[in-house]
């Protein structure tokens, strides 16, 4: 069996193919179907994004596909960046995004800086959009003044897990995938997916 992921973030496919690589399920993903169109994320939330993510690319393919929209939610900035958390800093950039999020939060003391790292993940049948399995993670941290570690991708270096002591970016791959909201959604689905790719 081969579950598609809608994604052309390698960041995210290299975590999915660990906790799948587990299940003894190969994964592929976007950047195994450089030819497909690219999906414009016109939605006004996150669970809209990953579903035209997921319809449209399981559509063309005729595969199971796994959609995953995520980002940041900073509470200081009134929940930005939220859904345009991929191009913050107007460029879907890490290092640009990265540094927009420190001056927007310089002068705000540690104990302000609290954020949440969201996914909404859709799971979506080719030719069956109404059934759809939609399911949601987060996790809570803390956004640094300095960036601590190379791991893991986009706003990973600034966001502290005060539990581990460590920023997303010290963790390994597996570490990571215990703790974040895209392993606390994968989570939530349990053993829904299973049956669902069977039929
Ligand atoms: P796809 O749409 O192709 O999956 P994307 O990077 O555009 O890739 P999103 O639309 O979901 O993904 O944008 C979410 C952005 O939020 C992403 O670019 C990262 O900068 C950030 N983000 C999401 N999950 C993250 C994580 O686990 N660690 C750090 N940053 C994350
Ligand atoms: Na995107």
């Amino acid at each position: 069996q081969t579950i598609v992921i809608a994604t052309k973030n390698p960041g995210k496919a290299r975590e999915f193919e660990s906790v799948f690589a587990a299940e003894g399920i190969q994964i592929k993903t976007l950047l195994d179907y450089p030819e497909l169109p690219n999906i414009d994320e016109t939605g006004s939330t996150f669970e809209e994004n990953a579903r035209l993510k997921a319809d449209q690319i399981a559509a063309i393919l005729h595969l199971p596909v796994l959609a995953d929209d995520s980002g940041l939610m900073v509470d200081e900035l009134g929940g930005r960046p939220g859904i345009y958390s991929a191009r913050f800093s107007g460029d879907h950039n890490d290092a640009g995004n990265n540094a927009k999020l420190l001056y927007e939060l310089t002068g705000v003391p540690a104990e302000k800086r609290t954020a949440t790292f969201h996914t909404t993940l859709v799971f979506a049948k080719p030719d069956r959009p109404d059934e759809d399995l939609v399911v949601e993670g987060n996790v809570k941290g803390q956004i640094l003044g300095i960036p601590r570690g190379d791991n893991g991708f986009g706003y990973d270096p600034l966001f502290y897990v005060p539990e581990l002591d460590a920023t997303m970016a010290q963790l390994t791959v597996e570490q990571k995938n215990k703790i974040s909201h895209r392993a606390k959604a994968i989570e939530n689905l349990e053993d829904k997916w299973k049956e669902w790719i069977k039929d």
